[in-house]
């Protein structure tokens, strides 16, 4: 996700979290009494992919599923997981140094932003295939500009959904995040949001990140590329493809930030 995604997740989450699990992030993330405590470290783990410390982490933002859109989508962690990681293996990585009682506080609380942004990637159908490296290689055009298709997917959609977005996206994430809060408290989503953690096993974590991505995954065909990846180059995606896309991505983003409030929910109480 670009980072207004990110940042609308990283509400949500807080909007949902314990009160004693705010207090402990708070806490770690040396964020005392700060309400923004997970939205100002959402975007962290992409502003450090491209350092030259930081390029052993680019991988775990996703996972390449090598499936055959649109006819079959799946994942299968030793299929697509690459020997040094991905999405799914790292969600467990850094959810375990969070919790690790050797590791010096600085060190957890990088993991803790890991664990914030990680949730969300997983979440980006995009992130979850590996055609055109999730989309990056299949140019496309957005009200007549050239794009690649995973950047329509990261962001374009989202902010054309909100009515737009300016460079720091903050104010209009946390106006997002409520709506989105609305609706799964007492709105559209109230019938369905319990069944969004059915599946979330801290003694599986592997396999909880795994459920997430398949999820993910499965509007890559249905929703991505439903007339296969060919059908899509060069295409004007800002009318009838947006209006099918927008509400996949609205559902998940808020299915992030539920999900992410809960995660970090145990993570509190395993270390309590
Ligand atoms: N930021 C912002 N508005 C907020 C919170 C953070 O513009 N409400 C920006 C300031 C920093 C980055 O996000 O560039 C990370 O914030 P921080 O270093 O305070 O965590
Ligand atoms: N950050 C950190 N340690 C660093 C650099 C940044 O904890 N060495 C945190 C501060 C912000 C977030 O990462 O919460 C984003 O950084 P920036 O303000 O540089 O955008
Ligand atoms: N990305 C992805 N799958 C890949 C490669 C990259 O989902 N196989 C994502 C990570 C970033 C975006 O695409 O969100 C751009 O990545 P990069 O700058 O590494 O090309
Ligand atoms: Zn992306
Ligand atoms: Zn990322």
């Amino acid at each position: 996700w670009g980072g207004f995604a990110h940042i609308t997740i990283a509400y949500i989450a807080s909007n949902f979290v314990q009160p004693q699990t705010q207090a402990y992030f708070q806490h770690l993330l040396r964020s005392d009494d700060k309400p923004d405590y997970l939205a100002s470290v959402a975007t962290w783990a992409d502003s450090i992919r491209y350092t030259k410390w930081g390029h052993y982490t680019g991988v775990y933002h996703f996972i390449d599923a090598k499936d055959d859109p649109p006819s079959t989508c799946s994942v299968d962690l030793a299929r697509d997981c690459k020997a040094e990681g991905c999405v799914v293996t790292a969600i467990q990585n850094y959810t375990s140094q969070i919790l690790d009682p050797e590791m010096p506080a600085w060190l957890r609380a990088q993991a803790a932003k890991f664990v914030v942004h990680f949730v969300g990637d997983i979440h980006q159908p995009l992130h979850d295939e590996d055609v055109a490296r999730g989309g990056n290689g299949i140019h496309v055009q957005w009200h007549g500009r050239d794009y690649n298709l995973h950047h329509v997917w990261d962001s374009s959609i989202a902010e054309q959904w909100v009515g737009g977005v300016h460079r720091k996206p903050y104010a209009e994430a946390e106006k997002w995040a409520a709506e989105l809060t609305n609706m799964i408290e007492s709105g559209k989503f109230a019938n369905e949001s319990e069944a969004w953690l059915e599946g979330v096993d801290f003694e599986d974590q592997v396999g909880t990140a795994l459920t997430w991505a398949r999820e993910g995954n499965a509007y890559v065909c249905s929703h991505v590329f439903p007339e296969g990846p060919k059908a899509i180059v060069g295409q004007e995606l800002s009318g009838e493809y947006y209006e099918k896309a927008a509400p996949v991505i609205e559902i998940q983003v808020a299915r992030a930030g539920y999900r992410l409030a809960a995660w970090l929910d145990l993570i509190a109480a395993a270390a309590a």
